[in-house]
């Protein structure tokens, strides 16, 4: 039985395990969802996951979600190369270490602008006061410059010479509309770098495919929301802006 994925590409999550999966030649199925368009919400989907979250993955009679174990979960079952989650106990325990790191850290920033520049605005029908979204690029600022001198240093990627699913996670994480002609990778050029060589490590193509859509700033632009799921969302998104 093919493997199956629940995925929309605008997730960085999403990114992460299609792209790992094809990068890998594992053979899936992409059951694709639109959140915007409220599909999280269908009776179908609600039958492989009751939390409503992409990704998912479904093997056989098989559901994961949470994109650390279902990319951990492919490593494993396809024997993918050892340079993605090394054997060595000390460079496994560094990946590990950037994955926990990341969910506290690195994508609640990102994914704080993506929803102030991007989500909230498409909700709403306005934009975001400038002090907000200044105060969560200061925020991300902070995670990049731990990224920067704690995790990536001076070498080539974050736990060695190779590509890891740490460099994976924190590419998919930066590689998103900043707004206001701001870039994560200006003024950083060590970072610029480690981008460049991770983009070429997964193959420039791949790479586009699975970022198209979340950096086409016009698609997002006319994305037209699902009206009961914007009806449901905002009287949460006006309270996160008191
Ligand atoms: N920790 C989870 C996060 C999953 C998650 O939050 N997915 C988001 C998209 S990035 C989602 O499905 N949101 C829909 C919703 O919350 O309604 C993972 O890494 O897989």
């Amino acid at each position: 039985m093919v493997l199956e994925l629940y995925l929309d590409l605008l997730s960085q999550p999403c990114r992460a395990v299609f792209i790992f999966a094809k990068k890998n030649n594992i053979p899936f199925i992409i059951r694709s969802m639109e959140m915007l368009k409220g599909q999280l919400f269908s009776e179908e989907f609600n039958k492989v996951n009751i939390l409503r979250k992409v990704p998912v993955l479904k093997d056989g009679d098989f559901i994961l979600e949470e994109s650390t174990a279902i990319l951990l979960y492919l490593t494993r079952k396809y024997n993918t190369p050892s340079h993605w989650y090394p054997p060595d106990m000390k460079k496994r325990a560094r990946v590990d270490e950037f994955l926990a790191w990341q969910h506290s850290n690195l994508r609640p920033c990102a994914a704080k602008i993506l929803w102030l520049r991007v989500v909230i605005p498409l909700f709403l029908g306005q934009q975001i006061p400038s002090e907000k979204v200044q105060d969560a690029l200061e925020e991300l600022n902070i995670s990049l410059q731990k990224l920067d001198e704690k995790f990536l240093q001076d070498r080539p990627f974050i736990i060695g010479s190779e590509i890891s699913l740490a460099d994976l996670v924190a590419i998919t994480e930066l590689m998103q509309p900043m707004g206001a002609g701001w870039d994560v990778f200006d003024g950083r050029p060590k970072l610029l770098e480690w981008r460049k060589r991770v983009e070429m490590a997964l193959g420039k193509e791949l790479f586009m495919e699975a970022h198209a859509r979340i950096l086409n700033a016009q698609e997002l632009k006319n994305i037209t929301i699902d009206p009961p799921l914007k009806a449901q969302m905002k009287p949460v998104l006006l309270k996160m802006l008191k």
